[in-house]
């Protein structure tokens, strides 16, 4: 199962809105057989290692991340696959919560008469597609509030200057993020201040669908963002049609409006909704401040990144990683589950969920 895992791992980035999912057949102590889900739309995990076998796999063991499917899709089920090979035994990761599966594929290799043991790594194979788990039973995305701070919590100087925070190392891990998730959003704010590109930019990335919040439409048509955004996707999240967004639309942006929040701002739940209806699973949330705050108070957050670099650079008016009104009470502040910290050269991820979800509550 740890193979398999490390196999569904290579769909990063390539599967949404599908799991990363990932097989293994083994005969007689030798693996004959390995596969991935290798993109949306293509063969399944359990197909991919079967198209692959150098032999047989009749009385077989199969070991797969994730339920196989019962369900006809874009693909076959998988379990018919199963059951004309003949495998003999079947391990399961954990069980698939689309509500087309959820436990049926068990049940129909159980009924064929093929013994099968579920559970198997099981807080390994949730974790991998965390993104999976939340997109099919919500259908809003993942989202993951990113962000580098020095040590005395700020994320740019009193001048506004943020060119780095962090180190090389980290600042890779970042881009490697943007490689897996499908959407990365900002705040205008932060396209004024710093006329950022968002793209995805290591060797072979891809890049993520960018999301800008900008409640009247105050990009500027000569950012980077909107000169790169033919090229692209760019999407521009407003509170109404307006003359700026028809010039934004004009010059290659996608323009969706959403309803206004109180304080006449783009409503957070509501712009969440419409991007999973356009199959955006998860988002990057890279700034600023601001819309950090927003975000939260909302509660779309899921997961919070945050990179600590061991440095301080003071100022009463330098920005912190998350602004806006803030909580009145240290009692309403928001707590993370399953911290996880990781060295980046010199400086720290810090990695917690805000949900309290079986998986984190044993990392
Ligand atoms: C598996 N193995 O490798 C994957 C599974 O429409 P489709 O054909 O792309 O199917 C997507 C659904 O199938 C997805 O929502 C999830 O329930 C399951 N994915 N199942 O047995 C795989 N990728
Ligand atoms: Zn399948």
């Amino acid at each position: 199962m740890r193979r398999a895992l490390k196999l569904a791992a290579h769909g990063a980035g390539r599967v949404s809105p599908n799991p990363m999912v990932g097989c293994v057949i083994v005969k007689d102590g030798r693996v004959i057989g390995e596969g991935w889900h290798e993109y949306c739309g293509g063969l399944h995990a359990e197909r991919n290692a079967l198209a692959h076998c150098a032999e047989d796999p009749a009385g077989a063991k199969l070991y797969v991340t994730l339920e196989p499917c019962c369900h006809s899709g874009r693909t076959p089920p998988c379990t018919d696959a199963i059951l004309e090979c003949r495998i003999g035994r079947v391990f399961i990761g954990c069980l698939d919560p689309n509500p087309l599966v959820a436990g049926k594929g068990v049940q129909i290799l159980r009924n064929a008469g093929i013994p099968v043991e579920t559970g198997v790594c099981e807080d390994e194979c949730r974790r991998i597609n965390e993104v999976f788990f939340h997109f099919i039973t919500h259908q809003t995305p993942f989202v993951v509030l990113k962000y580098a701070m020095t040590l005395d919590g700020k994320i740019a100087s009193r001048t506004g200057d943020s060119r780095w925070v962090t180190g090389e190392a980290a600042r890779t891990h970042v881009h490697e993020t943007r490689n897996q998730l499908t959407g990365i959003l900002v705040g205008v704010g932060t396209v004024l201040t710093d006329d950022p590109l968002l793209t995805c930019r290591i060797a072979g990335g891809r890049n993520p669908v960018r999301i800008i919040c900008d409640s009247h439409a105050r990009t500027p048509l000569d950012s980077q963002i909107i000169r790169t955004a033919r090229e692209v996707p760019t999407i521009i999240a407003v509170t109404g049609w307006s003359d700026r967004a028809a010039a934004l639309e004009r010059a290659g942006a996608q323009i969706l409006i959403c309803a206004a929040d109180a304080q006449g701002h783009v409503s957070l739940p509501d712009l969440m909704r419409q991007l999973g209806a356009r199959q955006i699973d998860s988002v990057l949330l890279e700034g600023g401040s601001a819309l950090a705050f927003s975000a939260l108070d909302a509660g779309v957050v899921h997961k919070v990144q945050a990179y600590i670099t061991p440095k301080l650079i003071g100022g009463a008016d330098a920005k912190p990683p998350v602004g806006g009104a803030g909580f009145a009470k240290m009692a309403d502040a928001l707590p993370l589950y399953g911290l996880t910290v990781t060295p980046l050269g010199e400086d720290l991820l810090l990695e917690g969920d805000l949900v309290c979800s079986p998986a984190s509550s044993k990392k």
